[in-house]
């Protein structure tokens, strides 16, 4: 898990243009956590990974690395032990392996919805600040028609170097798409429900971490000086910037939240979709930890309802772990992760609608399991094992949410829902 280091390491690394055709690629390197490298670390304004074992991992590019030596703080080079589980080139499906990018993504949901045109809507959901479109599939019985059913939204890659947050909410669209008519329970859900699915809500970033920076993390926003980038999770509007702790103002940051509370187009185009539908669940999928977090991240303190919350988040980690042995650790943000997020997706879904929300952290447990780099091999089964989780909480929505329906207790006005237009293609 990550540690409380975070925040604090995490002041910022841009990536300022790279020489003529040369890009800077970082090392990741792992330096002994002692009280004066974490005070070196702050103004070094490292680029950080996780913490284990009183070692922290950092991505250095050769620039970190000098000023590392000249602070005279030791480094080991992890590079080639990471590595040795990375997604490579040359496998079948694309240049970055069984990966997608923003374009094959594009061409398989294309694929499936017109593979399954009763069950399957591709939208376009709104447009990144590079104008790549952002894709929504919808899935449902008559789906060109709008059914009083049960809503479900999951979203992926808000961050661009989680690759696998794209892997599993598209390969969960394809399972509900492939196992209707054939599996009983399956067809029933997608009868009675509608689900959203947005696997790439930051296909600028992606695009960058696939061609350029593999560490990249926010989107590609020119905040001048040469510093890029806002933190997508950062910059919803529930308590949008609250303190210091929970994002940061600092352009040059990795959790920076931007110039206003959904200045990015990318997390208005969740906004606008959110606003417009009346979804009864919402899981955001991020890497790495494996955990499943639910509000709120602002603040230590519990959510209105967290008994629910914390009900549905452990039912689905245990219906994780029978299928890899894999543990997902359920708790609120700030147990788990030991840190605070101020105008992160699900605190906004949660104090909007009053919906239960989670951040899934997929696999590994932290950065020596293999941190943002899960073998291609592993794709799949980690797709498996969120599976059930996800079919939890839509057999939730369509069998249980009107017998328990989620209140707001805490006094939000009712955020109007205005009838927004969504683009078509
Ligand atoms: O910091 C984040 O945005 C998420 N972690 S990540 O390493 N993928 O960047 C965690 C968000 C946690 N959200 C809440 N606790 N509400
Ligand atoms: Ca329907
Ligand atoms: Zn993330």
């Amino acid at each position: 898990m990550k540690s409380p280091a975070f925040l604090i390491a995490v002041l910022g690394l841009a990536v300022g243009p790279a020489a003529a055709g040369q890009v800077d690629l970082p090392e990741i390197v792992s330096l002994s956590r002692t009280a004066s490298t974490a005070a070196k670390l702050r103004t070094l304004e490292l680029d950080f990974l996780g913490s284990r074992e009183g070692r922290l991992f950092v991505a250095a590019r050769p620039r970190d690395l000098a000023r590392l030596e000249a602070e005279g703080i030791p480094f080991r080079f992890e590079t080639p032990h990471l590595r040795s589980s990375a997604a490579g080139p040359g496998s079948p499906g694309g240049p970055i392996g069984a990966y997608h990018t923003g374009l094959h993504l594009e061409r398989d949901l294309f694929d499936l919805s017109s593979k399954h045109p009763g069950l399957a809507k591709l939208v376009i959901l709104g447009e990144s600040l590079e104008r790549r479109p952002i894709y929504g599939l919808k899935i449902s019985d008559n789906v060109a028609l709008e059914e009083d059913e049960a809503e479900v939204l999951i979203l992926g890659c808000h961050h661009a170097r989680e690759w696998i947050s794209v892997e599993v909410p598209f390969l969960f669209a394809k399972f509900l798409l492939e196992s209707y008519g054939t599996d009983p329970e399956v067809t029933r859900l997608v009868d009675q429900s509608e689900v959203w699915i947005v696997p790439l809500v930051n296909p600028d970033g992606h695009d960058y971490s696939v061609r350029v920076y593999r560490y990249w993390r926010k989107n590609r926003r020119d905040n001048g000086s040469g510093v890029y980038g806002v933190d997508l999770n950062r910059n919803y509007g529930y308590k949008w910037g609250v303190d210091n702790l929970g994002s940061s103002g600092e352009p040059s940051s990795e959790v920076f939240r931007g110039t206003a509370a959904f200045s990015e187009p990318e997390t208005r185009a969740v906004r606008d979709l959110f606003l417009k539908r009346d979804f009864r669940a919402v899981v955001s999928y991020h890497s790495f930890s494996q955990v499943i977090l639910y509000p709120w991240g602002h603040t230590t303190a519990p959510a209105p309802e967290e008994p629910l919350l914390r009900e549905l988040a452990l039912r689905m980690s245990e219906l994780m772990r029978p299928v890899n042995g894999r543990t997902y650790a359920a708790g609120q943000g700030i147990a788990m992760l030991n840190y605070l997020t101020n105008g992160d997706t699900v605190d906004w879904t949660y104090a909007t609608a009053g919906v239960p929300s989670y951040t899934v952290e997929l696999p590994p447990i932290d950065q020596l399991g293999g941190g943002f780099f899960n073998a291609e091999k592993d794709i799949e089964g980690i797709f498996l094992e969120n599976a059930p989780a996800l079919l939890h909480l839509l057999q939730w929505a369509v069998d249980d949410f009107a017998a328990r329906p989620p209140s707001l207790p805490f006094g939000l006005p009712d955020l109007l829902r205005p009838r927004l237009v969504i683009p078509r293609r």
